[in-house]
C-alpha cells in the first residue's frame, strides 16, 4: 500500500523573518562562511515533525513518501492509496486545495493537525477523513480501514495518548539536505498554563506527558546533526525529567534550543547546567508588558519586573533569549511601542520577536471575540501573526500592523544588535546572522505595508 504524507504550506510574512535565502542574495554570503553548522547551506526550513512522526507510526508494509511544500513542489499525478495532509491555520486554504486535487483523481485523503483538529466539519468538506488530535491514538485504525476501503469520516483519540511507548519518528523518507541542519525533537506534550490566545492546552491538554528518557537518548544518539531543536511547548516543566534530559544532551556535546517558561530562571544552578549541556537559545513568551493583559490573557505569567530580571539572568548565564511579544490585546495601544523598546534596551534581549495578536480558531480569545462580533476575517491565510483579523480596542487595524513593524524596526537598530550580540561571543556569527534575518524581515514587511498592506 502506498501512503503520501504532505505538509501543506502557504507562504506568510513570517517567512521574511527566517528567510536565509533572501539574506544570502543580499550580499551577506560572506558572513555565512563564518557560521556554525546550524545555518550551513543545507536548505531553508525546519523539518515539520508531524510527518516523520506519522511515518514512525506506519507499519512497514506501507510504502511512505513525504512531501513538504516548504521545500518540495507537489505533483498531483502521483499515485497513492492514501494521502495524509498536515497543516496549520494559515495554510488551511492551501491544504484544502491540495486535498481537492487528489480527491478529484479518486485518491483518498485524510486531513490532520492543529487546524483540522478544531475545524473538523470544515476540514471534512475537503477530505474523506479528518484526524482529530494526536495520531498516536488512532493512526493504526486509519491505515487498517484505508486498506479495507472503509475509511470513517472522523478519527479521534479516546484520551491523550501516552508518549512512554510511542515509536520514535522515522526520518528515512526525508531528504535532510533540503533543511537546516537542525534535528527537531519532542520530549513532552501538553502545557499546564491556559493562555487565552493559545490552542496548545486545548489540543494537547494541561497535564504534561513525557517520553521515556531512554527513547529520547536513543533518538539523540542516532542523529548526525549537531543542533537539536526541542519543539516541546514548554520544556522543563517537570524538573526531574528535565535534569535527566540535560545529562543526556551534555554527553552528546550537541548544541540545543527550546521553548520554555521564563520561570526556568528562578533556579540559577539550573541555568548553569543548561548552559553546560549545550543550550544556546531559549524561546520565551514575553506576551505583554501590561499587567492587566497578563492577568486577563496569560494568567500565571510573570509581571514586567520579574520578566526583566529573568531575561537578564538567562542572558548572564550565556544563553540567548528569543522573546515573543504579542501586540493587540485590549490593554495595548500605540504607547506600548515605547514601553517595549525600553524593555528591549534594558534587558538586552537577544532576539525580540513581535507579532500581532492572532485569535486562532479553537482558542478562548477566538470564541470570545466571535461572540462580541470582533472577528472580521475567516480568510485563514490572514491568520499569520501580522495581519489584523479582529477589531482591536485601542488601535485601528492598520495601526496595529504598522505598530508591529515599527517595534520590529526599532528593536533591530544596528547598534543595539551589535551590543547585545556581543554578549554571546561564542555564538556571535550565528546570532548576528539571525538578527540580520529578523531585521530584514521587518524591513521587508515595512516595504509591503507601504505598498498597500501585508499579503
Ligand atoms: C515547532 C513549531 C514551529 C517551528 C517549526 C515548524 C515546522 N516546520 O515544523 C517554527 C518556529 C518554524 C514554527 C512556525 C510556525 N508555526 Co509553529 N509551532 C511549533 C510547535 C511548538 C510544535 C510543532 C511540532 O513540531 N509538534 C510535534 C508534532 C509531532 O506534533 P503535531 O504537528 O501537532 O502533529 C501531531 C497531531 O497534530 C497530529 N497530526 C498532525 N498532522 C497530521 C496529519 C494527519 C493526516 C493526521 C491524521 C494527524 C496529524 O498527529 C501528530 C502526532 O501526534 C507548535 C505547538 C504545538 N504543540 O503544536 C506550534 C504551532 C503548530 N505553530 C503554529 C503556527 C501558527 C506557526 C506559524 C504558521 C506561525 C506563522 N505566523 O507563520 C509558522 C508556520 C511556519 C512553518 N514553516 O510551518 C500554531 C498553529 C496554530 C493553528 N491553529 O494552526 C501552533 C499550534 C502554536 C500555537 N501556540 O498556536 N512553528
Ligand atoms: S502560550 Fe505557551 S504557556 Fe501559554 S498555554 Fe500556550 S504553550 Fe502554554
Amino acid at each position: 500500500m502506498k501512503l503520501i504524507l504532505i505538509n501543506a504550506y502557504e507562504s506568510s510574512p513570517f517567512d521574511d523573518l527566517f528567510n536565509m535565502s533572501a539574506l544570502k542574495k543580499t550580499g551577506f554570503a560572506a558572513l555565512k562562511l563564518l557560521l556554525s553548522p546550524l545555518s550551513n547551506s543545507r536548505g531553508k526550513a525546519m523539518i515539520p515533525l508531524a510527518l516523520p512522526t506519522l511515518a514512525g507510526l506506519t507499519p512497514a508494509d506501507w510504502d511512505v513518501t513525504i512531501l513538504d511544500e516548504q521545500v518540495d513542489k507537489l505533483n498531483f499525478d502521483l499515485e497513492a492509496d492514501l494521502v495524509g495532509i498536515s497543516f496549520n491555520t494559515p495554510s488551511a486554504l492551501r491544504a484544502y486545495y491540495v486535498a481537492d486535487q487528489f480527491r478529484k483523481k479518486g485518491i483518498k485523503v485524510i486531513l490532520g493537525g492543529s487546524h483540522a483538529s478544531v475545524m473538523q466539519e470544515e476540514a471534512a468538506l475537503h477530505s474523506d477523513s479528518v484526524g482529530i488530535g494526536e495520531a498516536e491514538g488512532y493512526w493504526h485504525q486509519v491505515l487498517e480501514d484505508a486498506s479495507r476501503g472503509k475509511l470513517k469520516k472522523f478519527y479521534t483519540a479516546e484520551e491523550y495518548p501516552s508518549l512512554k511507548d510511542s515509536p520514535t519518528p522515522d526520518f528515512s523518507a526525508i531528504d535532510k539536505s533540503k533543511y537546516f541542519a537542525i534535528h527537531p525533537i519532542q520530549t513532552t506534550r501538553g502545557c499546564p498554563y491556559n493562555c487565552e490566545f493559545c490552542t496548545v492546552h486545548k489540543l494537547f491538554g494541561r497535564h504534561v506527558r513525557m517520553r521515556s528518557i531512554e527513547s529520547i537518548e536513543q533518538e539523540i544518539n542516532s542523529v548526525e546533526e549537531n543542533f537539536l531543536a526541542f519543539v516541546d511547548d514548554n520544556l522543563g516543566i517537570n524538573k526531574i525529567h528535565f535534569k535527566n534530559l540535560l545529562e543526556v544532551v551534555k554527553n552528546t556535546k550537541k548544541k540545543w534550543a527550546a521553548q520554555v517558561n521564563l520561570d526556568i530562571a528562578e533556579d540559577q544552578e539550573l541555568l548553569e547546567s543548561m548552559y553546560d549541556s549545550g543550550c544556546v537559545l531559549l524561546l520565551v513568551g514575553i506576551e505583554s508588558m501590561s499587567a492587566r493583559n497578563i492577568e486577563i490573557y496569560a494568567a500565571g505569567k510573570n509581571d514586567m519586573d520579574t520578566m526583566e530580571l529573568y531575561v537578564r539572568r538567562i542572558i548572564d548565564a550565556g544563553i540567548g533569549v528569543l522573546g515573543m511579544y504579542i501586540l493587540g490585546f485590549d490593554d495595548d495601544s500605540v504607547d506600548s511601542i515605547d514601553i517595549l523598546a525600553e524593555f528591549f534596551k534594558k534587558t538586552q534581549l537577544t532576539f525580540p520577536s513581535i507579532s500581532a495578536l492572532t485569535p486562532f480558531p479553537g482558542s478562548d480569545i477566538y470564541n470570545n471575540m466571535k461572540q462580541e462580533n470582533r472577528i472580521v476575517s475567516t480568510q485563514w491565510s490572514n491568520y499569520n501573526f501580522f495581519k489584523t483579523v479582529f477589531i482591536p480596542k485601542s488601535f485601528l487595524a492598520e495601526e496595529l500592523e504598522t505598530s508591529v513593524v515599527k517595534i520590529g524596526l526599532k528593536a533591530y537598530k544596528m547598534r543595539d544588535v551589535l551590543l547585545r550580540t556581543w554578549k554571546h561571543r561564542d555564538m556571535f556569527p550565528l546570532f548576528l546572522f539571525l538578527s540580520f534575518s529578523f531585521k530584514m524581515g521587518y524591513q521587508s514587511m515595512a516595504r509591503k505595508l507601504k505598498k498597500g498592506g501585508l499579503y
